[in-house]
Formats: C-alpha cells, structure tokens, sequence
C-alpha cells in the first residue's frame, strides 16, 4: 500500500502525484493543511522532520524528497518507465530534475509569496492566521510568517525572479530544440518532464506566463504535457487552488472549512 501525505496546491506533491498517475498505482492521500501549519504537529514530523511535503510511505519505508521519490517510484514500479536508458540522457534528466529543485522551485516559491500567500490576510484574516500559527513549535519563524505574509506584494521581487525564471527557460529553450523534442529529452517523457511541468502550471496560475516569450518550444511543450491524462489526474481542481491572480479572494473572510484549508479526517 502507498499512502500520500500532500497538499493539491503544491508543485512538489503534484510531482510526486503524476508519478503515482502514470504508473497507474493506487495510493491512499493524508492531506495536509500548511496554512493552518498541520506540517508542524509531532505526528507528522515523525514522519518528515522537515515538516514539509510530500512524504511517501511504502509498507514500512518512510520516503522523504518529491525528487527522490519520483526515482524510487520509478524503480520500484518499472511498467511505463519514466527514465531514458541511455546514460547520456539519463544524465540530462538528472540535470533537469536538479536545476527544478535548485533554481526553478525556489523562484516559484518567491512568486508564489508575493502573489499568492499574502493574499492569506484578506482570505482568512489575521486573528485566524495568528490562532492557527500558535502551532508552529518555532515561533520566532511563526512570526516572521505573520509578518510576510501581512506585508505588500513586493513587485521589484517578483519581477526579479520572473527575469531569473525566463532565463532558464530559455536553457530549457535550447535543449528542447538539440534533443529534438517533443519532450526534454527527446522522444522519451521521463521525470524531466515531471519535474517542470508542475513548475510551469504554478507560473501560469500566476498568470506569469509571459516568462516563455523568448522559449515558443517551452510553450509547446507545456501545452502537449497539459493534455496527458496523468498529468490532469495529478492536478489541483480549481477549488483546492490557493487565491491568486486568477482567483480573487472572497468578500468576506472564510474559516478552517474552507476546501484549501480544510484537513478532512482520515
Ligand atoms: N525539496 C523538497 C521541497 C518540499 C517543499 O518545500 N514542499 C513545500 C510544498 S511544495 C512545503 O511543504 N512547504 C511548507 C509550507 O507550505 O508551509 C521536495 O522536493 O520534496
């Protein structure tokens, strides 16, 4: 049995959860509920001590790293393998995969604050956002959340990491056209593609899509990884998406029940 702790609205999870789609594998979801810090409770950080997601469990393995466990999944399950055969591309994938978690992600993760998470004052207003933060066991970085996430949309930031973000698009730009396409390493989807395609959903959430001006075989790609049906099997439904450019925040504030916020019982 594999079982799932995740949130829909993360691009880590996503990853992980397209994995678990193309290899048509049944899998049990734990949800978790960062905004209300569900990640800092004992029970799951015996589980990650991280506390962040996704965490993988496999019978009696615990796996930690969307990345590392992408690989494990495709090693364990080998039917519709996900990685090239020939070491050349294997090594491209791994630097594909790589380049996501040192640079793509943590640009996200910028983009996403500014416009995203301070929209969490508005939604869920600060008494409620204080009250869920008193779980957090460190609360000297539960303060400092409070403040970000109180504090104005920093544009200057965000236009710094899409400036970052289109650059390495425009890498991506060039090794979709040497590998030939349609996919990062040629004729093979491997989780290269897995990797970025739920980098690029968050930036079009963002409404960012603009960072693939100068990359029209990105956009193609993007396009064609859009309309595999794992890929939308893994996908947030609309509703478990955090507010965004695309998604005003309510008129009036709403409580722990709402979809994002909600921690269903297992
Ligand atoms: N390198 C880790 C990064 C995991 C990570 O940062 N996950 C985010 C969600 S995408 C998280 O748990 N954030 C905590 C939060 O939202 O408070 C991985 O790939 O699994």
């Amino acid at each position: 049995m594999i079982e799932l702790y995740h949130f829909w609205d993360s691009p880590c999870c996503f990853k992980v959860r397209i994995v678990l789609a193309e290899k048509k594998i049944d899998w049990k979801p734990h949800l978790i509920a960062s905004v209300q810090f569900d990640h800092f409770k004992p029970k799951y950080q015996a589980l990650n001590p991280h506390s962040i997601v996704p965490t993988l469990i496999h019978g009696d393995h615990i796996l930690l790293q969307s990345g590392v466990i992408a690989e494990y999944l495709d090693e364990a399950f080998p039917d519709n393998g996900l990685r090239p055969i020939n070491p050349v591309d294997r090594a491209i994938m791994r630097q594909w995969t790589h380049d996501e978690q040192a640079y793509l992600f943590p640009l996200i993760i910028i983009m996403s604050f500014n416009l995203m998470m301070t929209l969490r004052e508005k939604a869920y207003g600060m008494d409620q956002l204080r009250e869920w933060s008193k779980r957090h066991p460190d609360q000297a970085r539960a303060q400092d959340y409070l403040k970000r996430v109180s504090s104005p949309m920093d544009k200057q930031a965000v236009d710094s990491a899409a400036k970052k973000f289109a650059w390495h698009m425009e890498r991506l730009e060039k090794q979709i056209e040497i590998s030939g396409g349609p996919w990062i390493c040629g004729k093979i989807y491997s989780l290269a593609d897995i990797s970025l395609g739920p980098i690029l959903d968050r930036i079009e959430y963002l409404d960012l899509l603009g960072v693939l001006d100068k990359a029209p075989r990105v956009a193609e790609w993007f396009e064609t990884i859009k309309n595999r049906q794992a890929f939308q099997e893994a996908a947030p439904d609309f509703e478990y998406r955090m507010w965004g450019p695309k998604k005003p925040v309510p008129k009036t504030h709403v409580g722990s029940d709402a979809p994002y916020a909600a921690f269903p019982s297992e």
